[in-house]
């Protein structure tokens, strides 16, 4: 069976990737199936370039293709902070929590009207050196005043999409994944694996 890493710790991506994806008879290998340990440091200046170090530092050791997905939060108010910092951006290891309280605090007082944010995800398959697909998705809305919901991770439960009127984190999962910045990213990245010619892998095509 073919198999693909996918080049991320974050648990929360890996699932919805493995869902939006699903490449049939793929095999999607998280990083310590793949026998790949190491910390990728992510000092690229734009979503795009960290997805890339990070598919590059995961090929470069494993030679199997590799997925890897960059992604975050930019709020207008901010300046399109924390964007590229958004895992790190209460402090590096910051949990979620704290994450999500510095925005908060950050945006007291700010009316819902000058709250607007996106999500954006860069997402890069790399299957030979040199050889890349990418694909970018975004989504917008703004940004609550509390959080609200359980599912999902990171700042879902802080994003209020304004065609539901609702956090991404009140959304079922299956919803998120079909219209999050994540599922336009691999969506597209999808598309692209199957159209390739010659085809990356054959077996993608359906
Ligand atoms: P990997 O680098 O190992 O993939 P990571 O969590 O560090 O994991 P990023 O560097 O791409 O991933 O940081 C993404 C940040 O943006 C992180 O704080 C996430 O919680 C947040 N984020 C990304 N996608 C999100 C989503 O769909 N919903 C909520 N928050 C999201």
């Amino acid at each position: 069976m073919k198999r693909i890493v996918i080049a991320s710790r974050n648990r929360g991506k890996i699932a919805e990737i493995r869902e939006i994806l699903s490449l049939g008879d793929v095999e999607l290998l998280d990083l310590d199936s793949a026998g790949f340990h190491e910390r990728i440091e992510e000092n690229g200046r734009t979503f795009m370039e960290n997805a890339v170090i990070k598919a590059r530092a995961v090929f470069t050791r494993v030679g199997l293709p590799v997925v890897a997905d960059d992604s975050g939060i930019a709020v207008e108010a901010l300046g399109g902070r924390p964007g590229v910092k958004s895992a790190r951006f209460a402090g590096p290891g910051a949990t979620d929590e704290e994450n999500n309280a510095l925005l908060l605090e950050l945006l007291k007082g700010v009316p819902e009207s000058a709250r607007g944010a996106s999500f954006i995800c860069s997402a890069v398959l790399c299957f030979g050196r040199g050889e890349w697909l990418r694909a970018e998705g975004r989504v917008d809305g703004f940004v609550a005043g509390a959080p609200a919901g359980e599912n999902g991770f990171g700042y879902d439960p802080l994003f209020i999409l304004p065609s539901f009127g609702k956090t991404m984190a009140e959304l079922p999962p299956a919803v998120k994944n079909a219209v999050s910045h994540r599922a336009k990213a691999f969506g597209e990245l999808g598309r692209l694996m199957r159209l390739e010619e010659p085809p990356v892998f054959p077996r993608f095509r359906r």
